[in-house]
Parts: structure tokens; C-alpha cells; sequence
């Protein structure tokens, strides 16, 4: 009997060169084969599926100049809930701890600002990101654009990642935000990168964006180089009161491919399966780890929106087979 031999593994190569032709055409693939294509690269590049469970946390809620139309915390926004009072350092620490004892590696905190305030407030952030790390934990910060100074105290504060999303594309970029340019959003990831801590950047899909769009953002992310470590790709979600609310609801397949997509460019970041995962079922959700999605957000908010329970996301886990930091440890 002979037996075929299938190649199940891939020579990965780390690219910063693809162009936003290679990359559309990745996108329009027939799934099946953008799946498959996906699975390769992935299993090569990052062996044994392991999911990183992110826990998100808003210190700071609400009351944001800047006028991000699909934001929920901006103040050209209706939805906007200004005056929430910002946590303080001890209920953050509480958090994080609860998050680490749910099975949480990460924990993300976010401020709703255009730029990081200098004084008591950024003293406490590097206060909470010293004792994050303390806990043995990740630490990722997200509040706007930062100078260099900040980003050196950042640093020495211990940070692993600092987030800023690129969001869309250079070209759809005026229609969902005008207050900050695309330069300046590159500017903050060169300083973040200047001080020595790693890069969460990605996107939203369904803001009225073209394939096109889709594959210039991925163009933007994946010929920085080197590439941010984690990348999160967010669906949109439409949030009443905001200037994206009757957007209709993205298909779950399009995040597929976001995702299936960016693992190829990517192949060694981390691609988050951020924001929009109560839209997904499932399947999707599936879909999208076999993809190459090794991260997620866990615990039921994001920052002002939902996020499924941590029991659904167990049960989700377990289904998919996939392992996660906390599920190693038990064996
Ligand atoms: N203010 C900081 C900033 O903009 O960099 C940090 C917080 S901001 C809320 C972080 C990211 O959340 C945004 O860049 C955006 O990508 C994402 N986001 C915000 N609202 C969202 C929504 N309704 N749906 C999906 N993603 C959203
Ligand atoms: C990211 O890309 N998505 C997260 C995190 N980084 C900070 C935020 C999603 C926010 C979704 C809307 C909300 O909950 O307010
Ligand atoms: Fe402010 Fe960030 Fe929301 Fe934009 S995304 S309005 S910068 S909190």
C-alpha cells in the first residue's frame, strides 16, 4: 500500500515587503484555501494553538475630545457617559488580581484620552502598571498618543505593550476620525517602539471600508517593521448615540479573513480577536482560532461594551481544543 505524503508544514518567512495587491488577493481567496493557507503558517509558526487570555479594564471612562465616530466614549458622541470618576490605584490592582485568578496572562487598561495627561494621573498608570507586572502578569496600556518622555517612563515602569490601533486604512481614515491624522497615530507607535516596549496595533472592520481598505490597513500594519506583536482586530461595535450606530452588523466571515489574513502577514504577532465577538457564534469564533487568532479578550466588558462571560469563553475553549495558559498549567 502506498501512502501519500501530505506536507502539513511551511518554510515561514518573515516578510515587511507585501504589497496591497498580494494582500487583497489574500483576502479574496476562496475561504476554504485561505483557511488552509492560514492553518499552515500558523502551525508552523506558532506550534501547539495556545490562546492568551487578555483581561480589559477602563480606568478611565468617557468625556474623550477626540471625535472617533465609532466610539462610544467620545464627546461628539450621544453615547458619551462624561464624569465617571477614574479608578484608583487599589481598585485596579483588585481587578487585575481577579483577572489573574480567572486565568487571565494579560491586563489591558485603557484611559479615554487624546494624549497622556502628565502629573497624578500618569504617576498612578505607572504606579498600576509596576504592580500589574508585580503580579506576574502582562501589562498593556491604551490612552492616546504619548511624548517620548512618557513612553521611556512607560518602559521603566515595566510596560510589556502599549495599544494605539491604526483603525482603518490611510485612505478611509477621514471619514471615521478627523481630530488626529494617520501621521500622527505613526508617530506614537515609532516613540512607543523608540522606548523598548513591544506593539499592540490593529483595526475595525465594518465601518463602510472596501476590500481594498481592509488590505491597506493590513498593508500599513504588516510592512512595519518589525511587526507589532499583537495585533487586535476589532468588529465593529455599533453603539447607540455614536455616529456608527446603523452601521449593519460585519459578517462573522469577514473577520475570518481579517483574522486568517493578518496571521499570514504576521505569522509570529499575536492576532487578538478583540471587540465584536458577542456578534460571532460559535462556529465563527472557531473559525477564527483555527485561523490563527491566538488571543482574546476574557471577562464580560470590554470597556463600556460586552464581552461574552468567562463560562461561555471556558466552554468555547474547551470545544475549539485549543489550550490556553491556564489550561497548561493544570495538567
Ligand atoms: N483613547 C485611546 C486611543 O484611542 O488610542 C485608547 C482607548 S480606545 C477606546 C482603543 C481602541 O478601541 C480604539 O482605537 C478602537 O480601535 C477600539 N474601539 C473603540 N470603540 C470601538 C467600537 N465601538 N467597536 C470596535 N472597536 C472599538
Ligand atoms: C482594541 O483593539 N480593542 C479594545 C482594546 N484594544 C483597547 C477596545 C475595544 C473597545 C470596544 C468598545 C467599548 O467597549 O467601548
Ligand atoms: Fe477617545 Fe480613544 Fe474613543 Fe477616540 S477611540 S474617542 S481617542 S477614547
Amino acid at each position: 500500500m502506498s501512502t501519500k505524503k501530505t506536507n502539513h508544514s511551511k518554510q515561514i518567512v518573515i516578510r515587511h515587503d507585501w504589497t496591497a495587491e498580494e494582500i487583497e488577493s489574500l483576502l479574496k481567496l476562496p475561504l476554504i484555501d485561505l483557511l488552509w493557507e492560514a492553518q499552515l503558517v500558523h502551525r508552523t509558526a506558532n506550534p501547539g494553538y495556545k490562546v492568551q487570555l487578555a483581561s480589559l479594564l477602563s480606568v478611565k471612562t468617557g468625556g474623550c475630545i477626540e471625535d472617533c465616530s465609532y466610539c462610544p466614549q467620545s464627546i461628539h458622541n450621544s453615547s458619551d457617559i462624561s464624569g465617571k470618576p477614574e479608578l484608583d490605584i487599589k481598585s485596579v490592582v483588585k481587578r487585575a488580581k481577579a483577572a489573574k485568578e480567572s486565568g487571565a496572562d494579560r491586563f489591558c487598561m485603557g484611559w479615554a484620552w487624546r494624549e497622556i495627561k502628565e502629573g497624578a494621573e500618569f504617576e498612578a498608570m505607572l504606579q498600576m502598571v509596576r504592580e500589574v507586572r508585580s503580579l506576574g502578569m502582562e501589562a498593556c496600556v491604551t490612552a492616546g498618543m504619548l511624548s517620548e518622555r512618557q513612553a521611556m517612563k512607560l518602559a521603566e515602569a515595566g510596560l510589556t505593550a502599549y495599544n494605539h490601533n491604526l483603525d482603518t486604512s490611510p485612505e478611509h481614515y477621514k471619514e471615521i476620525i478627523t481630530t488626529r491624522t494617520y501621521q500622527d497615530r505613526l508617530e506614537t507607535l515609532q516613540r512607543v517602539r523608540s522606548a523598548g516596549i513591544t506593539l499592540c496595533c490593529g483595526g475595525i472592520i465594518g465601518m463602510g471600508e472596501t476590500i481594498s481598505d481592509r488590505a491597506s490597513l493590513l498593508k500599513v500594519l504588516s510592512t512595519l517593521n518589525p511587526h507589532p506583536e499583537s495585533v487586535p482586530i476589532n468588529g465593529l461595535v455599533a453603539v447607540e448615540g455614536t455616529s456608527l450606530e446603523s452601521r449593519p452588523p460585519v459578517n462573522p466571515l469577514d473577520i475570518v479573513r481579517m483574522v486568517a489574513t493578518a496571521r499570514i502577514l504576521m505569522p509570529k504577532s499575536r492576532v487578538r480577536l478583540s471587540a465584536g465577538r458577542e456578534q460571532l457564534g460559535t462556529e465563527a469564533q472557531i473559525l477564527c482560532l483555527q485561523a490563527g487568532a491566538d488571543s482574546i479578550f476574557y471577562g464580560d466588558t470590554l470597556l463600556t461594551t460586552g464581552n461574552p462571560d468567562i463560562s461561555s469563553d471556558k466552554k468555547l475553549l474547551a470545544e475549539a481544543g485549543v489550550k490556553t495558559k491556564e489550561l497548561i498549567q493544570q495538567k
